[in-house]
């Protein structure tokens, strides 16, 4: 399941509608008084979250969205109709951000680059949460509005307000369960494809995955979201490699899975690399819960696969290490089992207000 993460879209609300310049005809009075009646207003722009859908691939085709307009008053003191409102429909998950702004001071004096800014202004985490991010502008006054007793008959009108635009980003987290973190060939892909229907790129290289993935596990009548992430290397949250930009979607995640290649150099070094990453990335992402799994069992037996287990308790402090084979599937439902109940411990920061405390983030 391919999605893309962000895109740029442009939003305006509609005009509202001018007021109608018109006068009273009535049998035998040759000069009716004013009736021209207000314009309606112009549409809003309302985002609302949806369920059933994870990503944000349909806004790469449609960019720019307009609400109607207001339409004209009329005569007799005849409002104008008010534009339909346009209800963008986004994923749960989905964060609504100003365009971005450059910080005065954070130029580069090498190549120019600058530090952005953008201000969240949606934040949407539960189905039917609506937003209106513009009001469409209010309908003009008819000329009936503008009759005083010095000026019976006035031809003035409001020609109704302006709507308002503005090029706002979307950005979506996957509201995954369970995030996939270790360094480049752990397995993460590979054990994605093992416990999902996902079909995630395998390679025998570094960041053979390059996007996010999503796929279903159902493991005892329980379905529950893992999420595959490009792999972890030292100065990832600092933005080395690709692994930065996508430990945003993990944030929300309610359980980490560690992943380690055993048969990697050190497998020791890999735990504190990625655990260090996590840390210095912040957004309490060191401090989920985590499971720990050494993986490719398959390649060097069960008595090596502990001896470096207990190295990992004993030298890196982990409490539980589960030994599996992602391609063979050994050891993997023991750690599937592990995961279903800390599915049920509250998501860290539900019980808190807003996730305010996000680290800040800048489009690439
Ligand atoms: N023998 C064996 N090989 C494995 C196992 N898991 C993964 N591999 C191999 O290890 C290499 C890397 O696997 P991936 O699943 O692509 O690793 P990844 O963690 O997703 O890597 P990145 O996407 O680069 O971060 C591939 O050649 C896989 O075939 C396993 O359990 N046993
Ligand atoms: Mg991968």
């Amino acid at each position: 399941m391919h999605f893309l993460d962000q895109a740029k879209i442009y939003i305006k609300s509609g005009w509202g509608g001018p007021g109608a310049v018109s006068f009273r005809r009535e049998k035998y009075v040759e000069y009716g008084g004013p009736d021209g009646g207000n314009g309606g207003k112009g549409g809003d722009i309302i985002f609302e979250a949806v369920a059933g859908l994870n990503t944000l691939i349909d806004f790469r085709y449609t960019q720019h969205f307009k609400a109607q307009r207001g339409q004209p008053g009329m005569g007799k003191n005849r409002y104008g109709a008010g534009g339909d409102d346009l209800v963008i429909k986004v994923p749960v998950g989905t964060q609504i951000l100003s365009d971005p702004t450059p910080i005065e001071g954070t130029e580069d004096e090498e190549d120019g680059s600058m530090e952005y800014e953008q201000e969240l202004l949606a934040d949407f985490t539960e189905v039917g949460q609506r937003i209106t991010l513009l009001r469409g502008g209010d309908g003009g006054r008819g000329n009936l509005s503008y009759k005083t007793s010095t000026n019976r008959a006035p031809r003035q009108h409001g020609t109704g307000w302006p709507g308002q635009e503005m090029w706002v980003w979307l950005r979506l987290k996957l509201l995954a369960d369970v995030g996939l973190v270790g360094m480049p060939n752990a397995g993460k892909s590979t054990l994605i494809n093992q416990v999902t229907n996902t079909k995630a790129k395998v390679g025998a290289y570094a960041f053979t995955t390059t996007k996010p993935q999503l796929g279903v596990v159902l493991h005892r009548d329980r379905e529950f979201v893992l999420a595959d992430i490009p792999g972890l290397i030292e100065g990832a949250a600092e933005g080395t490699g690709i692994g930065d930009r996508f430990l945003g979607h993990i944030e929300r995640c309610r359980v980490l899975l560690h992943l380690i290649d055993a048969t990697g150099d050190d497998p020791v070094d890999a735990f504190r690399i990625v655990t260090d990453e996590l840390a210095a990335y912040g957004g309490g992402l060191d401090e989920k819960p985590q499971l720990v799994a050494l993986n490719k069992g398959d390649l060097l037996g069960q008595e090596l696969m502990e001896d470096i287990a207990s190295q990992l308790r004993e030298e890196a402090g982990v409490e539980d290490v589960f030994i599996i084979s992602g391609a063979t599937g050994d050891g993997v439902g023991a750690l599937l089992d592990a995961v279903l109940p800390m599915l049920d411990a509250p998501a860290q920061g539900e019980e808190e207000d807003a996730p305010e405390a996000e680290k800040p983030w800048s489009p690439i």
